[in-house]
């Protein structure tokens, strides 16, 4: 086998890496259960992993080939495309997530791995309904593999991971790391059912440490609880260097930490070190990607989206027309987002409606006729059916019950209004927001506040 330069001890890894898993955990997403709506095919693996590459991740996490014939095809197409990217982004790292099983660390290593991800449930539960194996035996199982790998593939990143770690009494978890920890790289500590606390998290942490002060830990966290975020913020402000996210956050039940939720909180919370060498800017457009594979919207729950920036309550609008920070605290625009949205529906005041007919459309009204269609619009938009369009019937409001006419611009001067528009947003210099309409659900229902 040919030796491959870019070998992992060679790599000076970063204060955070991110072991992208979308493509493994996120595949165990009960979403991608309803097969012909929600599938990956070999094309959307190769776009997110080819995305997350350039976003800046340099592990991704994938199942080990012998999963099935179509992982295997899968997998040496991702190869391809991270071979492709060497010259630009630089190496990224591909892991396979084998079980304690000489077949899938087999195909692994035929596949091209850079590492495995080695896992077995220690818990209580996991031993007794799982694999059925105790402590001792799966340990001595284990260790007589990884001891085989190490030997015969010193150059492949190995870490162990004791499932279900956040239900293993610690003796237990140290009575297995202890034999394992001379052949790996890094100790999982996966919270597979989603019981941690961040409190827990932060003492797990410790612990390690103390008990193996050089070794590297990497922490996955299901969000079951809604804590997902919380501890994997937490872990990595506690030196946990190595953290499984997914795109969005999909994964097995409710999912796990999504990789643009983590970065933002730390950067909210200043914790810059932990950026580096990721193209945060990417995030929003890194979601959509991925929302679109899934054929959904970026959720309402993911911090970086659009939903964090759209607005329906009139008093909120109004306010936001005056000063965006009223109801938005954050710099999302860093993490790509850079419109706001303000719906336009039942709730939209007259500030709102005047705003849009006369800075957006153009239309010539003073702000007592804006009152006075925004009454008539609330009680029209109440009755709206599924495929109508408040704007459009904004705009037939104006237009043909109050006879609303364009504000007239000389034909000649038309193109340099636009321009102006154009370049002061380059500028990025617009005291007031500039604006245009966007079609968030399919449908023209918006009014997007451009910065
Ligand atoms: C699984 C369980 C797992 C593994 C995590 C790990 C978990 O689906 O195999 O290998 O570190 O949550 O424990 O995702
Ligand atoms: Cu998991």
């Amino acid at each position: 086998m040919a030796v491959n330069p870019f070998q992992f001890k060679h790599y000076r890894p970063r204060p955070l890496e991110i072991i992208d898993t979308t493509l493994r955990e996120g595949s165990q997403s009960s979403l991608l259960h309803d097969h012909y709506k929600y599938f990956f095919n070999q094309n959307d693996k190769v776009e997110i992993a080819r995305a997350l590459i350039v976003y800046g991740v340099k592990f991704i996490e994938l199942f080990a080939p012998i999963v099935s014939p179509q992982e295997r095809d899968d997998f040496a197409a991702i190869k391809a495309v991270r071979d492709e990217l060497i010259m630009q982004k630089g190496y990224t790292f591909l892991l396979a997530h084998v079980r304690c099983h000489p077949d899938d660390v087999a195909s692994a290593i035929e596949a091209g791995a850079d590492g495995l991800n080695f896992y077995i449930g220690l818990s209580e539960t996991s031993r007794m309904y799982n694999h059925g194996r105790d402590l001792d035996e799966l340990t001595r199982r284990a260790k007589v593999l990884l001891e085989e790998v190490r030997r015969h593939h010193p150059e492949l990143i190995l870490r162990f991971s004791g499932e279900d770690a956040f239900r293993t009494p610690e003796p237990h978890l140290f009575r297995v790391y202890d034999e394992i920890v001379p052949f790996v790289d890094r100790l999982g500590t996966p919270d597979t059912v989603g019981v941690a606390t961040p409190t827990g998290v932060v003492q797990r942490i410790k612990a390690l440490r103390e008990r193996y002060p050089t070794m590297n830990f990497e922490g996955h966290f299901h969000d079951d609880r809604g804590f997902a975020l919380f501890n994997a913020l937490e872990a990595v402000k506690n030196g946990m260097r190595y953290i499984n996210t997914t795109l969005l956050g999909v994964g097995e039940r409710s999912g796990i930490t999504s990789m643009t939720a983590l970065f933002f909180n730390l950067y909210i919370d200043k914790a810059y070190d932990h950026l580096e060498g990721y193209n945060l800017r990417g995030s929003y457009p890194i979601n959509v990607m991925f929302a679109s594979k899934l054929k959904k919207l970026v959720p309402s729950k993911e911090p970086v989206s659009l939903t964090n920036r759209t607005h329906t309550a009139g008093v909120h609008q109004k306010a936001l027309l005056n000063h965006a920070a009223t109801y938005e605290a954050f710099p999302l625009d860093q993490f790509g987002v850079s419109e706001s949205e303000v719906l336009l529906g039942p709730l939209s005041g007259w500030n709102i409606v005047h705003y849009f007919l006369k800075e957006i459309k153009g239309y010539n009204l003073d702000e007592g006729t804006a009152r006075q269609i925004a009454a008539v619009f609330k009680e029209r938009v109440y009755n709206i059916g599924p495929n109508d369009s408040p704007t459009e019937i904004l705009i037939d409001i104006a237009e043909n019950q109050f006879g609303l006419s364009h504000i007239s611009v000389p034909e000649r001067f038309k193109d340099n209004i636009l321009q102006r528009l154009d370049a002061d947003q380059e500028a990025e210099s617009t005291p007031s927001p500039k604006a245009e309409i966007a079609e968030p659900y399919g449908r023209e229902a918006a009014v997007s506040l451009k910065r």
